[in-house]
């Protein structure tokens, strides 16, 4: 009955990446196109909303494959880590991470999704990524797939709309698995599994013109991915015994705006909306106020016999999640269509924003890992924390980024607190912890880095790499275990 004080021995300090916002080299050695190759960079004057990703009709699709070009498309140019990695990695090294997590792009590997066998260049290029890590001792964190479907599931197919999805991505998982155990010991199945309640396209691969019930269609794909992940899973312990593999959710830990019953009502209603993903994936079954939200609203999922059996029997061996910002919820429906924080209209009164809107609430980081560990009883993982914020070069060279180091401290001290109230936590990866292209935006100049990288919106700049003030300021805290902040 040890109670731990402090971030224990071990504790897996890093930082977090996806192939689709830093690889670049998008039709490079054999990789077919994915579904975030095809979106475009819409400057802010022109943007509706903070997240601006999806394709919505076939037409839409077609025309953006008739453009060809990679100037409109930031994510096709990435920050070339496809021929920068050993530099990236040795400054990476150079912070002292333990951990580094990236994903494998499924595009390299099975260029159309369907495939039936493998693109061997693909599985070159992360065997180089992977042995690289390794030379510094520096354990990789691989998502399977991170807004990575293969283009060709979503014109064929609908995206995971289609059963047969499944078996592709088993055929995926498998592969990697095989080839690269022994290298990767730390792997998630889906990130940020709950982005198709806001983008049908980047989560699942749907396009939405081709759809009669959006909602039906996303429910239905997203059964497809907690069947497709927990075969993943069953194959992780098979092949690799001493692996473990997680879920990954953007967690919204949801506020009432005040205390009416009202208010708090629908503030559990959000929250269980949000957790109804890591109660399939975690405790391995539909929990029942989901079953209840269906009937409600005309949802009928199609289950296969077994399906039900395969979750419970394979749940995750433990929960990552995102987090980035919290939610106020109101029961006043007029509320709600406010333009505000995220995903809600309502914007918290005690907490700053940053400059895209995001309120930055460190306590309900502590808040958040409470209520998982709470909930759940599993370790838990914060896979992705970090500020998005402009960054000025002074004349000197020097980027004095104070707002972020901030940021993480703040976060980190909530964390130390949850570990100390008595949260098993093993690890932290700060997202981006090089600049890299905005999954919500497309920018560049939304930069979340301990690592400047000299480019622009429109793909201008030198490519250079940089340190920032609070490149030393992380390496002295993982140096020092989370203990000089
Ligand atoms: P960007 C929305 C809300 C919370 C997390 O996001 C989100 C999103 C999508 O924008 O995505 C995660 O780049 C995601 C990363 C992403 C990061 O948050 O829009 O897993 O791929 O880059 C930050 O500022």
């Amino acid at each position: 009955n040890k109670k731990q004080t402090g971030f224990p021995e071990g504790f897996l300090w890093g930082g977090a990446t996806a192939a689709n916002q830093l690889e670049g080299a998008y039709n490079v050695d054999g990789k077919g196109l994915s579904i975030f190759d095809m979106v475009t960079f819409v400057p802010k004057e022109q943007r509706g909303n903070d997240i601006e990703m999806d394709v919505k009709s076939l037409k839409e699709l077609e025309e953006l494959l008739a453009q060809g070009d990679e100037e409109n498309f930031p994510k096709r140019r990435g920050i070339d880590f496809y021929n920068r990695y050993k530099e990236d990695i040795a400054l990476f090294a150079e912070m002292g991470f333990k951990t580094f997590r990236m994903s494998i792009s499924w595009a390299r590997i099975f260029p159309n999704g369907d495939d039936l066998t493998p693109n061997e260049e693909g599985l070159v290029f992360y065997d180089k990524v992977f042995d690289e890590l390794s030379k510094y001792g520096i354990e990789p964190l691989v998502t399977l797939s991170h807004y990575e479907i293969p283009l060709h599931l979503v014109r064929k197919y609908n995206g995971w709309t289609d059963r047969r999805l499944v078996e592709f991505f088993v055929r995926y998982a498998e592969t990697v698995f095989d080839h690269y155990k022994g290298k990767v010991k730390y792997w998630l199945t889906f990130n940020e599994i709950n982005i198709s309640q806001f983008s049908p396209y980047i989560g699942s691969g749907i396009l939405v013109d081709q759809v009669e019930h959006v909602e039906q269609a996303v429910y239905q794909a997203l059964h497809h991915q907690f069947v497709a992940s927990a075969r993943a899973v069953k194959l992780c312990h098979e092949i690799m015994p001493e692996a473990k593999i997680g879920c990954m959710l953007a967690r919204m830990e949801v506020y009432p705006e005040t205390c009416h019953p009202d208010d708090v009502l629908v503030a559990l209603e959000e929250d269980q909306k949000n957790l109804f993903f890591t109660d399939v994936q975690v405790r391995g079954a539909y929990p029942s106020y989901m079953l209840s939200y269906f009937e409600k609203n005309n949802i009928k999922i199609e289950m296969l016999p077994g399906d039900e059996e395969i979750l419970l029997q394979h749940p995750v061996d433990f929960l990552s999640f995102s987090y980035y910002m919290t939610q106020v919820a109101s029961g006043n429906p007029d509320k709600l269509k406010q333009k505000g924080n995220f995903s809600s209209g309502i914007i918290n009164p005690y907490l700053k924003s940053s400059d895209w809107g995001w309120q930055i609430d460190p306590k309900g980081l502590r808040i958040t890992l409470k209520k998982l560990y709470d909930r759940y009883q599993v370790p838990l993982f914060i896979v992705e924390n970090g500020l998005g914020a402009y960054d000025k070069v002074e004349e000197d060279g020097s980027i004095n980024d104070d707002y972020r180091i901030d940021y993480h401290r703040a976060h980190i001290e909530q964390m130390k607190e949850a570990i100390n109230d008595g949260v098993d936590l093993i690890g932290y990866t700060s997202w981006g912890c090089i600049d890299l292209i905005s999954a919500g935006t497309s920018e560049m100049s939304k930069r979340y880095g301990f690592i400047y990288v000299d480019q622009d919106d429109y793909g201008n700049g030198s490519l250079e790499r940089k340190k920032k003030k609070s490149f030393d300021w992380y390496k002295e805290v993982i140096r020092s275990n989370g203990t000089n902040l």
